[in-house]
């Protein structure tokens, strides 16, 4: 029977304040649950949000981190379809292949667990860990900023042990949703044209998405002039961290984006979606937002092609804010979208994923721009919040 394991954790015990690296504890995985030990985590957007303490709900102490590889450490009561020594993938998005949402192929949010999941515990209500005597929360049913953490089975895939595995954590979110919502959610066929707002790693995802099927154009947008290509911001990782790390990472141009533009280089009271229908033939068959401004939701929405053009909102909005558009931009043939894990039945889908990068034909050096010891996890957040990193994998 697995007993309480004491290993190493960021804490992140307030909003707006670093992270400590505390010993904690991490209690052995209840009926349906699996404790595993992550090997390598990745930093995205989305826990610096939750820090940042933009996300009104979001619950403190906590253990954040969603995109990680791991390995089974010990298994509860009736779970089957890992046993300890596999390795896997945490999802935050759960497959139970039971409730409504996942019998219907139209959709990839299972609800099985969606409520508690969302309270930052596991299913029973209870938590997994303890610091300094105190129950610390659960972050996206994942917490892969630990050594070790419990999820629930349905929150986990099996993958491929020879997989990159310091590589393959980048499809536990942000990669797999950019490439998903060109795939699964735009559906973007040959010959198309594609604008992409916000140059991330889910917008370069995008771009990626975009050029394997075979967009004949595709505009990068970004207001941070670097992320078109590389150049001062890749000189200044190389000439920072090249003694211990090899930086291989792209950017825009790189990925196939064939146009770039800063709009803060538009001239006086232009509006964006103005200049872009006015100058890339009345505007794009596809857009994709991969920013979280609503303002920039619009711009994407009003540049999207009259009579068919379609835009995906893949950027997640600050808190309470709400998009505007005039109708009559839909009434005229416009459709808006949306994606959340670019529409992937998690568990069906990503080891299918791991096996395209174990087979060359998703690469995904491209995206990593730093690789760090864990404890270096904070260094990590000011270089994202700075604009000078893509993803950044921590090795535990
Ligand atoms: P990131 O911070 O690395 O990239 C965002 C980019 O947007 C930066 O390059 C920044 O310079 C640029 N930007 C900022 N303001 C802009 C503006 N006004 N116009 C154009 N560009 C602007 O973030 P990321 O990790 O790539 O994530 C992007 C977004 O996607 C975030 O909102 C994240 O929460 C969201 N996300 C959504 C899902 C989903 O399932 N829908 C999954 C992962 C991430
Ligand atoms: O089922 O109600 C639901 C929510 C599912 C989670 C959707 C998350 C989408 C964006 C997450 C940000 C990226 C980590
Ligand atoms: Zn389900």
């Amino acid at each position: 029977v697995p007993g309480i394991i004491t290993c190493k954790a960021a804490v992140a015990w307030k909003a707006k304040k670093p992270l400590t690296i505390e010993q904690i504890e991490v209690m052995p995985p209840q009926k349906g649950e699996v404790r595993i030990k992550n090997l390598f985590s990745a930093l995205c957007h989305t826990d610096a949000y939750t820090l940042d303490g933009l996300d009104p709900e979001g619950i403190f102490p906590v253990i954040l981190g969603h995109e990680a590889t791991g390995i089974v450490e010990s298994v509860g009561e009736g779970v089957k379809s890992v046993k300890p020594g596999d390795y896997v993938i945490p999802l935050y998005i759960p497959q139970c292949y039971q409730c409504e949402y996942c019998k219907n192929p139209k959709t990839n949010l299972c609800q099985a667990i969606r409520v508690t999941q969302g309270q930052g515990t596991m299913p029973d209500k209870t938590v997994r860990y303890k610091c300094q005597g105190k129950d610390v929360y659960h972050f996206m049913g994942c917490s892969s900023f630990s050594e070790y953490s419990v999820v629930c089975e349905i929150s986990l895939c099996k993958i491929e042990s020879s997989a990159p595995l310091d590589k393959v954590c980048l499809l536990g979110c942000g990669i797999s949703t950019g490439y998903g919502a060109v795939i699964n959610t735009a559906k973007v066929e040959a010959g198309s044209t594609v604008a992409v707002f916000g140059l991330g790693a889910v917008g370069l995802a995008v771009i990626m998405g975009a050029k394997q099927v075979g967009a004949k154009r595709i505009l990068a947008v970004d207001m941070n002039s670097d992320k078109f290509e590389l150049g001062k911001l890749y000189e200044e990782v190389i000439m920072t961290y090249a003694s211990n790390i090899l930086v291989i990472f792209l950017l825009a141009k790189q990925f196939g984006a064939t146009d770039v533009l800063n709009p803060k280089d538009l001239k006086d009271k232009v509006p964006a979606q103005q200049y872009l229908v006015e100058n890339f033939d009345g505007g794009f068959d596809y857009t994709f937002e991969c920013v979280g401004n609503v303002e920039v939701m619009r711009t994407a929405l009003e540049c999207a092609h009259k009579g068919w053009g379609v835009s995906v909102i893949v950027g997640v909005a600050g808190a309470g804010q709400e998009i505007k558009t005039r109708p009559f931009q839909l009434v005229t043939g416009r459709t808006w979208k949306g994606t959340a894990f670019g529409g992937w039945k998690s568990r069906d889908s990503v080891p299918k994923l791991v096996q395209q990068v174990i087979d060359g034909s998703l690469k995904l050096d491209g995206f990593i721009s730093h690789k760090f010891p864990f404890e270096q996890i904070n260094e990590a957040f000011e270089l994202l919040h700075a604009g000078k990193a893509l993803r950044i994998i921590l090795t535990n």
